[in-house]
């Protein structure tokens, strides 16, 4: 079956302070990779507390929105889009559970945190969400649209 890479869905993963502090991103990156998923963008970049609260402004009624917003802020972020079939929802499944200790192993969450405030990814919960975050976080042009090899043998 072929796969028209301009259909494909695409979702914003994020890795967040404490993974990139940790040394976590090969890791991180390899899971998406391994499993056919596609890197269309990245970029680290250290968001300024104005840009987390918009990233986060869903959850600007909650208790913990300004600690959270000080945290995305508070070092380098490695920003990404992956694309591929049905990567919003799997790539929820290989992030694990919001709180690390509900998180199965096997999962990121699961392997590599211990508590919600520092559980290292983020991703996009649902197609509008993934449409928004990657239009705040990423320009058209550094998104890139190409066919590997690979996915002939992936589709
Ligand atoms: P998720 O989509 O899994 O990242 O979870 P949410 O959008 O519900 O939460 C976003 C971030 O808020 C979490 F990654 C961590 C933080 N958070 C807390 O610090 N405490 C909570 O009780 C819930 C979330």
């Amino acid at each position: 079956k072929e796969a028209h890479a301009a259909e494909m869905e695409r979702s914003f993963i994020a890795i967040k302070p404490d993974g990139v502090q940790r040394g976590l991103i090969a890791e991180i990156i390899s899971r998406f990779e391994r499993k056919g998923f596609k890197l269309v963008a990245i970029k680290i970049v250290i968001p300024s507390k104005d840009f987390a609260q918009k990233h986060y402004h869903d959850l600007k009624e909650r208790p913990f929105f300004n600690g959270l917003c000080d945290f995305l802020s508070s070092g380098p972020v490695v920003a990404m889009v992956w694309e591929g079939e049905g990567v919003i929802k799997y790539g929820r499944k290989l992030i694990g559970a919001t709180d690390p200790q509900k998180s199965e192993p096997g999962t990121i969450r699961g392997d590599l945190a211990v508590v919600v405030g520092r559980n290292i990814i983020h991703g996009s919960d649902g197609p509008e969400t993934a449409k928004d975050e990657i239009n705040l976080w990423f320009k058209p042009e550094e998104l890139t649209s190409y066919s590997s090899n690979t996915e002939k043998w992936i589709y």
